[in-house]
């Protein structure tokens, strides 16, 4: 028998929840995210005390209620099972697996997608992301060291019996009470814990980290442990320039973009992974790096064509910044990008980003017009448009990020690359198309317009 519907929590109450005790946690765990998150605060802060217009516009759009609770982390995991089963624990948070993520193209053997909500409103709510990885052993040249991997990732459950329940539940009544809410995040906090306690010894532990430390980091341990959660910032450049007095050690460089007037996608810094004391199987003492801090300041969404400018643009810097110091690379970086039109009207009118349209109060006031042409009808302050926020993530840049935490490792290209399909067969479902996504989201808020006002 079905439960009432009014009895369940919306996923997006459990998935704000969930994200709050996972920052909570993580807090615990490492204290110098605590510290992250105080800087990037007073960073947001200072940044919306300083430019009003920014705090008026960002209030206008109800961006500034999502900010201060906006994370994203990321795990990794060993098999297709671990992976199908994530699937459905996101599911219930309202979060659904976006974009393949070909990671292999720069020598980190793992494909990956963001599991994260969808809609406008649940975007609104909170837009907890999490960066998902699996590990692809078919990549490891070794067949013997392919094989013991696999034995011990076969021998372990991620899971605890109370969190497959959960999912269970929620999948047979179609939502969650309260109590049963509560319960599942008590219990799926637990597969993003950390463990000091390696699964092997410490010579199984050198094996696979001689091979790629990615794989002893995943393959070693009880859980595919939260390796960070990332806040997100207004003003990254000031961020990463206070990261050293705040005791963090910031990677060379700021991924993505260059500083802008209109953002664009995202742009990334991260402090060095930790090292951390493991104890191994047989009583052994060592180190294990895997947990990292991260910031991130978020832009807008490109299209098709943007994206593909971006990419182009991005193409063109990469063999003038090699080596160079963050000043440098950013000069570089915008020298190369004033090819990308920096005003909202043009990014509009050449397509290369993708916006939300809503009518003003005038508009509001207006009733029928004669006009069915957008953009007259923004300039006759009938209709405004807001960027789209990037929901998602970069590979050039993940892979930055990736490297510049596992201390390079492998060093050329794996064969083979890209296999969005093998990933899907793991994952158990289709991931979605992030610029579909972005693209209906604009659609249907441009038609209920152009309906309010031309019919
Ligand atoms: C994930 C790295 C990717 C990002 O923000 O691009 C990522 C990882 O190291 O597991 O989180
Ligand atoms: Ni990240």
């Amino acid at each position: 028998m079905k439960v009432p519907a009014s009895r369940f929590l919306c996923s997006d109450d459990i998935r704000e929840r969930f994200a709050r005790a996972m920052s909570a946690m993580y807090q615990a765990e490492v204290p110098q995210y605590g510290t992250l998150l105080e800087l990037v605060e007073r960073v947001n802060r200072e940044t919306l005390e300083a430019d009003s217009t920014l705090a008026e516009r960002l209030a206008a759009h109800g961006e500034l209620e999502r900010l201060g609770a906006e994370r994203h982390g990321a795990i990794r995991v060993g098999t297709a099972r671990e992976l199908a089963v994530l699937r459905r624990l996101f599911a219930v948070m309202g979060m659904h697996p976006v974009g393949y993520y070909d990671l292999s193209a720069a020598g980190v053997p793992v494909h990956a997608t963001a599991f994260r909500p969808i809609d406008d409103a649940a975007l609104a709510r909170n837009p907890f992301r999490i960066f998902t990885s699996l590990l692809r052993l078919e990549l490891i040249e070794s067949q013997a060291l392919r094989e013991r991997a696999a034995a011990i990732l076969a021998r372990r459950d991620i899971f605890t019996d109370g969190c497959r329940a959960s999912i269970e539940l929620h999948e047979a009544q179609g939502g969650l009470d309260e109590e049963q809410a509560e319960r599942f995040i008590a219990e799926a906090l637990e597969t993003f814990r950390w463990h000091r306690d390696a699964t092997v010894d410490l010579e199984t532990y050198e094996a696979l980290h001689a091979e790629h430390r990615l794989i002893a980091d995943v393959v070693c341990f009880r859980g595919p442990h939260i390796n960070h959660l990332t806040p997100r910032t207004l003003n990254i450049d000031e961020a990463q320039r206070r990261m050293p007095d705040a005791g963090m050690n910031p990677k060379a460089v700021i991924e993505g973009p260059p500083r802008r007037a209109c953002p664009i996608l995202l742009r990334q810094t991260s402090f060095k992974a930790l090292e951390e004391e493991i104890r191994f199987a047989g009583e052994r003492q060592g180190t294990h790096t895997a947990r990292f801090g991260e910031v991130e300041q978020r832009g807008m969404a490109l299209t098709a064509r943007g994206r593909e400018l971006y990419d182009s643009l991005l193409g063109d810097a990469r063999g003038r910044t090699v080596d160079l110091d963050n000043a440098a690379h950013q000069r570089v970086l915008e020298e190369i990008f004033a090819d990308f039109p920096d005003d909202e009207k043009t990014l509009r009118r050449e397509g290369l980003a993708f916006f939300h349209y809503r009518l003003t109060e005038v508009g509001e006031a207006a009733g029928r017009v004669e006009s069915g042409n957008l953009e007259e009808l923004i300039e006759r302050g009938l209709v405004t448009a807001w960027p789209l926020t990037y929901e998602d993530f970069l590979p050039v840049s993940a892979a930055g990020i990736f490297q510049s935490n596992l201390g390079g490792g492998h060093s050329g290209t794996y064969a083979g690359s890209a296999n969005r399909e093998a990933f899907e067969q793991a994952l158990g479902a289709p991931v979605a198309d992030e610029l579909a996504l972005y693209a209906e989201r604009e659609r249907v808020s441009r038609e209920t317009v152009l309906k309010a006002l031309v019919g």
